[in-house]
């Protein structure tokens, strides 16, 4: 049975994000193993995001689905291709890639405000992220501001731990919005959630996430799709993820030998 119903439909293609209950709820064991043997087994890309004044700790690792087979798993057997295209509203789906994201109990650190497509080489509407906690939330889901995927312009990234632009030329974007200081302007959205439930969010969804302030870890996988639209454009340096290699030109599909097409 698929979890998606039009309400929510409407409510990912107008907000940006939706929070879809239940959806990976038969998957949690298996995501829970794969994030633990990722923690102990980082890639090249894990990174430690806390600065050294704040409290915990902030890991993230991206990537590693090709030797996580749990990772593997949920990707092609879930439904989550499928409810993919439907929120997407794309005949195909391609897959893009993972992240996992770990708060431990107590991180002060918050996740800064962003927007993943600017770190990115895809370019194009049909995009979805889903953010799948297998720890219970109460304070520190994802937080994301209403209706930002339709903005005119994408907004300037950064590095998380510096803070530092993260491409050399950083003339197209915008200043990274204040919705702490400003929000009537930027109406954000967050939520309570169960293991099992997910937010579905946009690439273009500007986003971020409280500290950790709750007394258990916060363990995260995000697993990212792409629709029919998304075509790679070339950014002024190298992405995040670099995917070192790909040897894409502007305006060509995603290569499907790295990013397979999924049964929807
Ligand atoms: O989990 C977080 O703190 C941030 C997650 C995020 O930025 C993402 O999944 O794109």
């Amino acid at each position: 049975m698929i979890r998606v119903t039009e309400s929510q439909i409407k409510e990912f293609q107008d907000n940006g994000a939706v929070l879809i209950p239940g959806l990976f709820s038969s998957w949690i064991p298996i995501i829970t193993k794969g994030i633990e043997f990722n923690l102990k087994n980082p890639s090249q890309y894990a990174a430690e995001n806390a600065k050294t004044q704040q409290q915990g700790r902030f890991f993230d690792d991206y990537c590693n689905w090709m030797r996580i087979p749990e990772f593997e798993q949920v990707i092609k057997k879930s439904q989550a291709a499928k409810v993919a295209a439907m929120l997407m509203n794309s005949k195909k789906v391609q897959f893009f890639h993972d992240h996992v994201l770990y708060k431990s109990a107590g991180s002060s650190t918050d996740t800064p405000w962003h927007q993943d497509e600017s770190y990115y080489f895809t370019h194009g509407n049909m995009s979805v992220s889903f953010w799948i906690p297998v720890d219970p939330i109460n304070k520190a889901s994802l937080r994301v501001i209403a209706g930002s995927h339709k903005w005119d312009k994408s907004v300037m990234p950064t590095k998380w731990l510096s803070g530092e632009n993260f491409y050399a030329s950083n003339e197209n974007f915008i200043p990274i919005p204040d919705p702490d200081k400003y929000p009537e302007r930027f109406p954000t959205l967050e939520w309570k959630m169960r293991p099992g439930d997910a937010i579905a969010f946009h690439f273009k969804s500007v986003h971020g996430a409280r500290g950790n302030s709750a007394k258990r870890k916060r363990r995260v996988l995000s697993l990212r799709y792409i629709g029919d639209d998304i075509r790679y454009i070339e950014r002024p340096g190298k992405t995040s993820p670099p995917f070192p290699g790909h040897g894409m030109i502007d305006g060509q599909k995603l290569r499907d030998d790295w990013f397979p097409f999924l049964d929807t």
